[in-house]
């Protein structure tokens, strides 16, 4: 499982045969799960300690896209996490996605030392399939219905597996046309999606991939879902572990190619164990 695009080329994956583990680090004051004490001086040793303990890329983001959330500006998305890209690219050679639907926001990170460029709207936004055309570098690709602030407002589908599907074979084509070759795709839990939705999406990882040609991405991680399913899981950061572990164990069943998680540790663990009971 190696991927390349220009100069760039991921890894192997720490875990032998996969998945890649993705450690999220958001730097953002309204973050739902770290609680924005990850930022400025903190939030590269944390981006180290999640390396040490088993994450391959680390997932870094400026603007908060839980539901409900308010967009930010360039500039302010630009300054939180580019001087936190350059930290930490002067401390390791490992791979850092931006997680940006901005264009000008990935072309920032990418110059400041980014590899792969998180994009939960899909290069929809104006601008952004030329520009990862000219950056060159691996895209995510994620299924978002409507946008942050709203987005959990009463979403609905007749079919969301079909056409969650649709539109990332749909997005990956349009990609592919600009001359983006490497490209995962991402069905998005919890971005305008209902429990119900969330279940089936994780329930036909496999079947997305086969049908996008495309290795998956699923970042299922302390999110609402788990809540949905053990009332006490109020709490984001300490309640939803347990339900992380059984959603990345289970998309990895699946073949998913990368899971994105907060406890990398905890992640690593369960996959090592996962894998050893295959042989
Ligand atoms: C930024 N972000 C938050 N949740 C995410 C998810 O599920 N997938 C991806 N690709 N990015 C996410």
């Amino acid at each position: 499982m190696r991927f390349a695009m220009g100069e760039f080329q991921l890894p192997p994956p720490k875990l032998a045969g996969g998945p890649y583990i993705m450690g999220v680090l958001n730097v953002t004051p309204d973050s739902f799960s770290d609680g924005g004490e990850r930022q400025g001086g903190a939030a590269a040793p944390h981006a180290l300690a999640m390396l040490e303990a088993g994450a391959d890329i680390i997932d870094i983001g400026g603007e908060s896209t839980r539901p409900g959330a308010e967009a930010v500006d360039i500039a302010e998305e630009i300054a939180r996490v580019a001087p936190v890209i350059a930290a930490l690219r002067a401390m390791t050679a490992a791979p850092i996605s931006i997680d940006t639907m901005k264009p000008q926001v990935a072309t920032a990170a990418i110059a400041a030392g980014a590899s792969i460029w998180n994009d939960v709207a899909a290069l929809r936004e104006p601008g952004a399939l030329e520009t990862a055309a000219s950056l060159q570098r691996p895209v995510v690709l994620m299924h978002m219905q409507g946008e942050p602030r709203t987005m959990q407002d009463n979403p609905h589908y007749d079919d969301v597996v079909a056409e969650v599907t649709a539109f990332l074979r749909e997005r990956a084509a349009a990609a592919r046309a600009k001359g983006v070759q490497t490209l995962w795709v991402d069905p998005g839990i919890g971005f305008g999606k209902t429990l119900d939705h969330n279940l089936a999406l994780l329930r036909n990882l496999d079947r997305i991939a086969e049908e996008t040609g495309c290795p998956v991405l699923i970042g299922a991680s302390r999110k609402r879902f788990i809540q949905a399913l053990d009332a006490r899981a109020t709490d984001a950061r300490t309640g939803r572990l347990g339900g992380s572990l059984a959603a990345a164990l289970s998309a990895a069943q699946q073949g998913a190619a990368i899971v994105r998680v907060h406890d990398v540790a905890e992640t690593a663990q369960a996959l090592k164990v996962w894998r050893a009971l295959q042989r």
